[in-house]
């Protein structure tokens, strides 16, 4: 039998479905979206304060709604959050809420004057495997910048500096470059090299998956 090549990613956030798709592409590993409609417009995120809780919660509603996934690799979501240092980690998982609402420029004047800068990216990707839910974690240590540069991206892309890069926020980098640094990139790599490690990926070139 053929192997699988395509995870279903319920999400409603293109750019982290693009990014995945980025990530992948080159281990053979397809990702499509989940197709919202009238009756299922987006997931439902539980309040709590830890993240893999959220992205667990998220995942048990993807499975219910996800009709079949026999012909998938298996059905993923993903819960991610902004957490400055300054505001003991807010907005975390508000951090899509604050977005929407103070936006970029909202952060940035709630920093202003603000000596600590630190920020953190992290997220949880879920994935329900073979029956079986699996959890990979990211995170991406950087600086809130002075103001919001870059086209690329998307969220908090244009006012976020990844440590160890030189100098760019996020926004100015291409998916590549970002994937290097960022929180998605590292949980994507541990998505991929558990498959590598089970021989599942479609590059693998032994083993073979029933
Ligand atoms: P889902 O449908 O997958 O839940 P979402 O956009 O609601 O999509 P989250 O709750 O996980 O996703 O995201 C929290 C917020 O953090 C949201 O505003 C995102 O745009 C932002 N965010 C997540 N990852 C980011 C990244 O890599 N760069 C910039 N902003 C990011």
């Amino acid at each position: 039998m053929d192997k699988k090549t395509t995870i279903l990613f319920v999400t409603s956030n293109l750019g982290k479905l693009s990014e995945a798709k980025i990530a992948l592409k080159p281990f053979g590993i397809n990702v499509e979206a989940f197709q919202f409609n009238e009756e299922i417009s987006e997931i439902q995120e539980i309040q709590s304060s830890n993240l893999h809780f959220v992205a667990a919660d998220k995942l048990t509603k993807a499975v219910s709604i996800v009709k079949d996934s026999s012909d998938k690799i298996g059905v993923m979501v993903e819960d991610a959050g902004f957490f400055l240092e300054e505001f003991n980690g807010f907005p975390g998982v508000y951090s899509a809420y604050v977005h929407k609402t103070l936006g970029n420029q909202g952060i940035l004047r709630t920093l202003n004057g603000v000596e600590n800068r630190s920020a953190i990216f992290r997220c949880v990707i879920g994935i329900y495997l073979n029956g079986k839910e699996i959890f990979f974690e990211g995170l991406c240590n950087g600086q809130v910048s002075k103001k919001a540069t870059g086209k690329n991206g998307f969220g908090y892309d244009p006012i976020f500096i990844p440590d160890g890069g030189d100098g760019r926020t996020f926004a100015e980098m291409n998916s590549e470059e970002k994937q290097i640094f960022s929180h998605r990139g590292k949980a994507l790599k541990k998505l991929r090299d558990y498959f590598e490690e089970r021989n599942q990926s479609p590059t693998s070139n032994h083993g073979s998956e029933s």
